[in-house]
């Protein structure tokens, strides 16, 4: 058996997160391993290459704000930047700093379990690499597991199979085929008026509709980009003090949606319908909390809907009836008017489930829909998958699925009690994937950084939070999102997408408040951890 190869610190994950955390780490002068199961940078923008993939956090916002050169340097092309430029971003990031030569790619780690001997972290991957560190650091990612529904017969569909979070590197050319699409979250809503221009037909197999807002995209605003260049920083400034970390030029209107006239909510509406995407829910300061007034909202892109869908029967169908923003906005780029085009045929399976996949297509409703491709936009296992993927054990063996069984249970999102220096970027129960995510990202890994440093400067060997601060901040997170609309419908934040996980609303509803917080308890001593 192979020795355990030593390092300071083993980082799982080559996303933005995992990128940045070797590049302050390295800074630290720590000697470093990261450890990536794909075969190159990227992450998200590595993996999800379907036809329309682009963020909804515009360009100028979703990007690393750690080094004024390379924000001054990079220039991006659109309002939102679609995948292959994110993914070109990414890699230039890492040519830049010289980034891959610690990265270990096309290498999946199987378990990470602390030694109480050494209190070493020991990492072994599927190729049989033996890593020992004193810092293990998962920066694994949020939506990084793709989840494929069970359906009976899927493994016997003849035709080509894909999921839009494992796309193709080659890319995929539909024309000329029947197409059916599972799924009417962001990736489907994304790709399904690209695979349209393509197909012979596409069928959308619609469980949930959905609420979508144009993203009013378009190629990048040069006067804006120089303003917002001449000032960069004072730009993060203004993220960092907005509830999700971007749309800093589109505050929050903090009024009441049922204190305003009619007349004054659809004109509001309609200039935030106009701004685009996420940006639609900061029409009204009580969207997220007040029931009715979200219903409001809910009706109004419900008439956008009716007006756009020209058949009756197909528009009826797309109407959404739960909560908007419960789960997260969709951005799209002519989603509904997609249902205009005569090949384009929405299967509603409100009204019959999929009895099962055939090798010639779907049957649902008695009725055999015969298909070339099938495209899985079925999501994924959010913000635990990926880590309950690794069998991770901390002190004394125990594992951190069981830790978790009934949830996941955090200190700041950071930590979890009984697994010293092992870090979560981005982990449940922290603001995460309710803000800009470059900007959560760089506060974890800055956050984590800092830590690791004082450990050392300080000679202490481990932290870990107590178990007292991880119940208190576990009840918090459950506490803030009590107090929204969030946990009204079946969202992958609670869980609710994937059979048997527990229903536990996973990020944290409090920034940019969580931001000072971790930057206090550090100036305190780190309250509420302990060290070894
Ligand atoms: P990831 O990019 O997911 O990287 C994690 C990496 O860890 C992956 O490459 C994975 O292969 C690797 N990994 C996981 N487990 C293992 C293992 N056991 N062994 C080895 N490697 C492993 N966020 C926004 O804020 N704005 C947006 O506009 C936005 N758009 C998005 C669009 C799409 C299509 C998706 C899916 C997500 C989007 N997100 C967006 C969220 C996005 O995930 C984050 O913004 C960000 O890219 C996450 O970076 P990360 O490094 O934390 O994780
Ligand atoms: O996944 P989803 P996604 N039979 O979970 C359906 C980010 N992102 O990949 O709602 C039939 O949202 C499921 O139906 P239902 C963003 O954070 C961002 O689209 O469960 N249908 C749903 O319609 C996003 O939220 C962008 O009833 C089944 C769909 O599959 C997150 O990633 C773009 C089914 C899954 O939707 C995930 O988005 C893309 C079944 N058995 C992603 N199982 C941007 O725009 C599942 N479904 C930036």
């Amino acid at each position: 058996m192979t020795a355990f190869e030593r390092y300071d610190a083993v980082v799982v994950g080559a996303g933005f997160a995992g990128l940045y955390m070797l590049h302050r780490l390295r800074k630290l002068g720590l000697s470093v391993r990261v450890i990536e199961a794909g075969t190159d940078v990227g992450g998200t923008w590595y993996w999800n290459r379907y036809p329309g993939a682009r963020c909804d956090v515009e360009s100028l916002e979703y990007g690393y704000q750690f080094d004024p050169e390379l924000q001054q340097s990079w220039s991006w092309s659109e309002r939102y930047a679609a995948q292959p430029e994110i993914l070109d971003y990414i890699r230039h990031v890492a040519d830049r700093f010289d980034l891959r030569r610690d990265i270990m790619f096309g290498t999946r780690v199987d378990s990470a379990h602390f030694d109480d001997g050494s209190n070493d972290w020991r990492v072994i991957t599927d190729r049989g690499a033996r890593y020992q560190a004193r810092f293990c650091i998962m920066a694994t990612g949020c939506l990084s597991v793709p989840t494929w529904p069970d359906i009976s017969g899927a493994d016997t569909f003849a035709g080509e199979t894909y999921h839009t979070g494992r796309w193709p590197h080659e890319g995929v050319d539909f024309t000329g085929q029947r197409v059916g699409v599972i799924g009417t979250g962001s990736s489907a809503i994304q790709s399904i008026p690209i695979m349209a221009d393509q197909a012979a037909e596409l069928f959308v197999f619609q469980r949930t509709p959905n609420f979508s807002v144009p993203a009013q995209n378009e190629p990048m605003d040069r006067e804006l980009e120089a303003l917002v260049k001449a000032n960069y920083a004072d730009f993060r400034a203004r993220n960092g003090q907005m509830q999700s970390a971007f749309g800093a030029r589109h505050p929050r209107s903090e009024a009441s949606a049922l204190e305003a006239t009619e007349a004054e909510r659809q004109r509001q509406f309609e200039h935030h319908w106009q701004l685009g995407g996420l940006l639609f829910l900061r029409a009204y300061g009580d969207l997220l909390v007040n029931p009715e007034a979200n219903e409001l909202a809910c009706e109004f892109i419900r008439d956008k809907i009716r007006s756009i869908v020209r058949d009756p029967q197909v528009s009826e169908k797309l109407l959404p009836d739960s909560v908007v923003g419960c789960k997260r906005l969709c951005a799209d780029t002519g989603y509904f008017e997609t249902f205009n085009r005569p090949h384009v045929h929405l299967v509603d399976l409100r009204e019959s489930p999929i009895e099962c996949i055939t090798p010639e297509g779907i049957r649902q409703g008695g009725q055999d829909y015969p298909l070339d491709a099938l495209v899985f936009a079925t999501g994924f296992d959010a913000m635990t998958g990926a880590l309950a993927r690794i069998d991770i054990r901390g002190r004394k063996g125990v594992a951190l699925s069981e830790r978790w069984e009934d949830g996941p249970k955090t200190y700041l999102g950071l930590q979890v009690a009984g697994f010293p220096n092992l870090f979560t970027i981005t982990g449940p129960g922290s603001p995460s994937v309710l803000t800009n995510m470059l900007y959560s990202i760089e506060q974890h890994v800055d956050w984590i950084s800092d830590c690791v440093d004082d450990l050392r400067r300080t000679g202490l060997t481990t932290i870990e939070p107590a178990v007292e601060a991880e119940t208190a901040w576990v009840e918090h997170v459950n506490e803030m999102a009590g107090m929204t609309l969030f946990t009204h419908c079946n969202s992958w934040y609670l869980g609710a997408n994937v059979p048997g996980k527990p229903r536990v609303f996973m990020p944290y509803l409090g920034f940019p408040e969580y931001v000072a917080r971790c930057n206090e308890i550090r100036e305190r001593g780190y309250e509420g951890f302990v060290f070894g």
